[in-house]
């Protein structure tokens, strides 16, 4: 069904009249309004609904709320893990190949059919407040205020609807919710539909001034694998997105480049500039105890990596410190309001991150950490709560369906997801994977070269087996290819690479027909391979 068919109840209230503009009234009123939080590279071990161990140290409360009075996804997914890639997926219903935004160096096509744009034809006030990062401007909203490029923390610099660019006071995590809060009392009359959409706790991780010191004396666990050697896997072994050899130590770790102190010419970089006088001095204050310390006593080999770790974590948990306040904040003004009933609330991330597995910080690979996504979705109307989805596997092709499902709007025909409403409602008990839902997914990275330096690959996961094909830039045929084979049943964090081993039995051809048969599926071409045209 196409959205545009749908019968606006305003349109039918104007041509007939009394009881039928009550009935359209009233029909009017239950459409659902929604609220969609989505921060950036919030790692599901991050958020403690999800129970990680990191989480428990750090918890997140009111996300928390979210899951409890609603559902929680286990295994939800992207199909592209990195920012601008996933947003466009989510936007669209689409897939990075059939939407065009495959790296973050691409420039959305706004021209698409997409989430807001058909919620907006069907009757819903629309806007998107904060990280936007698809270059062109946004299409589909009535309005919007976003963050210039990847957004500052302090003091950001918004782009508005004339184009242009306005510095707002304020840490950047209250502002979005703030303003996102204000656009919503101003039409919680009619449907809405807001995007409310965070800089935190991406990189380079700056606490609000409140939380400068919140986790100073927090120790954060150890992942197993934080020395992971690599072995078996060869693209791996070639990324440039460890803890210990690529986070920058000023930019990133917020260390002085000398041990005398905080050096004004060489430290903290382009963000740092944006505080005002007063801001710096607490923010160098919060770090020069421990800077100091570093420097008497500095660290090498393992220890650095350790403390790197730490302040890391530090820091990464002190902006979501904020990110949950403010999702409390949303919920709070819902329930004072009384549109917390008939609002969906969504919080996600457009990607999980690596909280030093494998040695990382950063994302993009198909392992799980940066595969996943955290979903939780509270719709008081019609999910139970403490609805939990184990097993289903869902991905951010599914969003834009799901949501116009909830609003009574058919899935336009070029969108590739699927509504998984019933499992949001039902859990898993739901639907039958491979009757009525998908038994696998599809996965594609094609940011190389680029930050960081991973491999572009293609893969599929039927939620305990993974195979990943990883090739090399030349076109039409990479020089170098190989594949990577991984059974999570047994080895949940993908360190034994399996591919070629007996142990990998009967999967390699299931999975390689099956990476075809969804690569057509989604009207992909995959670079040519042997051992793909040779099945
Ligand atoms: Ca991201």
């Amino acid at each position: 069904m196409n959205g545009k068919l749908l019968v606006l109840p305003g349109a039918l209230c104007a041509a007939t009249g009394s009881v039928f503009a009550q009935q359209a009234r009233q029909a009017e009123q239950k459409r659902p309004n929604i609220v969609y939080i989505m921060s950036d590279d919030h790692a599901v071990q991050a958020i403690s609904a999800y129970g990680h161990p990191l989480s428990q140290v750090a918890p997140t409360p009111n996300i928390d709320r979210i899951a409890a009075e609603g559902v929680r996804f286990d295994r939800a997914y992207c199909g592209n893990s990195v920012s601008g890639p996933s947003r466009a997926t989510i936007l669209t219903g689409k897939h990075s190949y059939s939407n065009g935004f495959k790296t973050n160096a691409d420039f959305f096509d706004g021209g698409q059919t997409t989430l807001p744009k058909v919620l907006k034809e069907n009757g819903y006030a629309t806007a998107i407040i904060g990280k936007w990062h698809l270059k062109t401007y946004p299409t589909g909203f009535d309005y919007w205020k976003i963050l210039d490029d990847q957004g500052m923390y302090y003091n950001p610099d918004f782009v508005v609807m004339s184009g242009d660019t306005v510095r707002q006071k304020g840490y950047v995590t209250d502002i979005v919710a703030d303003e996102s809060i204000e656009w919503i009392d101003k039409h919680k009359d009619s449907p809405f539909f807001i995007m409310v959409h965070n800089k935190a706790p991406h990189r380079n991780f700056q606490p609000a001034p409140r939380h400068l010191t919140l986790h100073e004396d927090t120790f954060f666990p150890y992942p197993d694998n934080l020395f992971d050697d690599y072995e078996g896997r060869k693209a791996a072994q070639r990324q440039e997105m460890s803890i210990a050899k690529d986070m920058m130590p000023a930019y990133d770790l917020k260390l002085y480049t000398r041990k005398e102190g905080w050096d004004p010419k060489t430290d903290w970089g382009p963000d740092y500039r944006f505080m005002d006088s007063t801001e710096k001095a607490a923010y160098i204050a919060s770090y020069d105890a421990a800077n100091r310390a570093y420097y008497d006593n500095p660290p090498t080999g393992d220890s650095l990596t350790r403390w790197k770790f730490q302040r890391y974590m530090r820091d990464y948990f002190s902006t979501i410190a904020a990110v949950d306040e403010n999702v409390g904040k949303i919920l709070d003004y819902l329930d004072r309001t009384g549109l917390a009933e008939n609002t969906i609330v969504v919080y996600a991330s457009d990607q999980s991150f690596y909280l030093g597995e494998h040695g990382w910080f950063d994302k993009r690979f198909m392992y799980e950490e940066s595969m996943r996504m955290p979903l939780v979705i509270r719709y008081p109307r019609e999910i139970p709560a403490g609805t939990e989805a184990k097993s289903s596997l869902v991905q951010n092709i599914d969003f834009a369906p799901t949501l116009l499902d909830w609003c009574g709007i058919g899935k336009p025909a070029e969108m590739q997801g699927e509504s998984f409403r019933a499992i949001a409602d039902g859990g898993d008990r739901a639907v039958k994977p491979g009757k009525n839902w998908r038994k696998t997914l599809y996965y594609r990275y094609f940011e190389n070269p680029g930050i960081h330096n991973v491999m572009q690959h293609a893969g599929v996961h039927d939620g305990r087996w993974k195979l990943v094909y990883f090739y090399s830039n030349e076109t039409p045929v990479p020089a170098e290819h190989f594949f990577e084979l991984y059974d999570l049943k047994n080895d949940p964090h993908e360190m034994r690479n399996i591919y070629g081993t007996p142990e990998a039995g009967k999967q390699t051809a299931r999975l390689m027909k099956e990476l075809k048969r969804l690569a057509s599926y989604y009207n992909e071409v995959l670079p040519p391979c042997p051992e793909l045209e040779n099945l």
